[in-house]
């Protein structure tokens, strides 16, 4: 037999966080637990579906008018209005004005690879400031959107909390117009957030630098339980007449992961360049992938439009933010959104995999929500265990 003609190809490494769902799946323990990946899991450890999105899907399975017509390469309009709405606040002057373009795509890492490529064809400035650290996920989209990554302080492992100081020096030696990606709340994966005062010390450096904000907003309702306040640091921004980039996913707060719902906002300073900025976001997406799925977005229209399921939604999923934390340690009361950035080690990780079928991703950080009562003492033994046992 001729070899192949790919037998030069190399195995490449698992993905670090989805491919801890891959690992946890070929374990055969009755005792494992998967706090890799942020997803939301029943006590039996089982994913859930929100009773408000199976009640919104049965309406559009009972309605015969409903077609699978292609929708149009930005989406479905219902929804890009929602959503918009929904990040912005209902009496938004930047909507009510017509200047900002909103563009249904893949889930949050569609939205962000689709602003990415649109900044890397029109904007001028072609680096991107990212926190470090980030979701992972966040230096393989922009650098192939064709920007140029680098990375500002954030996270300070001593305080385990925010290096503001370090943050702000960062931003203050950016060259002027560059692009700063800012997790809008519930920072992935250290769970530390700006406070009010700091996020407005962040905007004035910003706007007094030309900093274009794209902001990364895949955990809205996870910080503070309340939609709108966990988007005020968005809103802040919008609030100063400047123009600004915002990437939605409902993968987490609607639970609909594999549906990939989300969205891309553009606000921009007057209508006229809104609607010449959606034509050339068009044109970034036709190529891709031509136009984007319709029943998750006809779900989320579902629910956002309507008075009572809306309700229902805010009610259902805010319940699930009570989950509990194990140990006592005051920086996990403190860190906020789906995850808890430990503090363990790789070693560690890697022992608490190895001997309690505990799976994470090796920086330490574990999915909250994948928790259950019945699972967490099984997670204090091997926490315990792995900081006894292992340097
Ligand atoms: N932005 C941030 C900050 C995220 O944490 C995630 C998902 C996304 C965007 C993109 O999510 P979409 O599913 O595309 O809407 N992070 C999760 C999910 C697993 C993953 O890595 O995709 C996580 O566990 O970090």
């Amino acid at each position: 037999m001729a070899d192949s003609v790919f037998a030069n190809v190399v195995r490449a490494p698992e993905d670090p966080i989805l491919g801890v769902t891959v690992a946890y799946n070929k374990d055969q323990s009755p005792v494992k637990l998967n706090l890799g990946v942020g997803a939301y899991r029943t006590e039996e450890g089982k994913p859930l579906v929100l009773n408000v999105v199976r009640k919104a899907e049965q309406l559009l399975v009972n309605d015969p008018s409903r077609v699978k017509e292609y929708l149009p390469i930005t989406g479905l309009a219902d929804f890009n209005k929602l959503s918009a709405k929904l990040i912005l606040g209902a009496n938004s002057p930047a909507i009510q004005e017509n200047r900002v373009t909103t563009v249904q795509c893949l889930s949050g890492t569609g939205s962000l690879r689709v602003g990415g490529e649109f900044l890397a064809k029109h904007y001028h400035e072609k680096t991107i400031y990212i926190p470090l650290p980030t979701w992972g996920n966040h230096p393989k989209i922009f650098t192939l959107a064709g920007l140029s990554v680098k990375t500002y302080r954030y996270y300070d492992p001593n305080t385990r909390g925010l290096d503001f100081s370090g943050l702000l020096e960062d931003l203050g030696n950016a060259p002027s117009g560059a692009i700063v990606l800012l997790h809008a709340c519930a920072h992935n994966p250290t769970g530390v957030d700006p406070t009010s005062d700091q996020w407005e010390q962040i905007r004035q450096l910003m706007r007094s630098k030309g900093l274009l904000p794209f902001f990364d907003s895949a955990y809205q309702g996870f910080a503070s339980g309340n939609l709108d306040s966990d988007a005020g640091s968005v809103r802040m921004f919008v609030a100063d007449g400047g123009e600004c980039v915002a990437a939605q996913s409902y993968a987490k707060n609607m639970g609909l992961y594999g549906e990939r719902v989300g969205a891309l906002s553009i606000v921009c300073k007057s209508a006229d360049v809104a609607a010449r900025v959606e034509s050339q976001l068009k044109l970034v997406i036709r190529p891709m992938y031509s136009n984007p799925p319709l029943h998750g977005a006809s779900i989320v229209a579902n629910i956002l439009k309507d008075g009572e399921l809306y309700t229902e939604w805010t009610i259902e999923h805010f319940i699930y933010l009570l989950t509990g934390t194990p140990g006592d340690w005051s920086h996990i009361v403190k860190q906020i959104g789906m995850f808890t950035f430990t503090g363990l080690n790789t070693n560690q990780v890697a022992f608490m995999t190895k001997e309690y079928h505990v799976y994470m991703t090796s920086d330490g950080r574990i999915s909250m929500a994948g928790l259950s009562l019945k699972t967490i003492p099984h997670l204090a033994d091997a926490i315990h265990a792995a900081v006894t046992n292992v340097v």
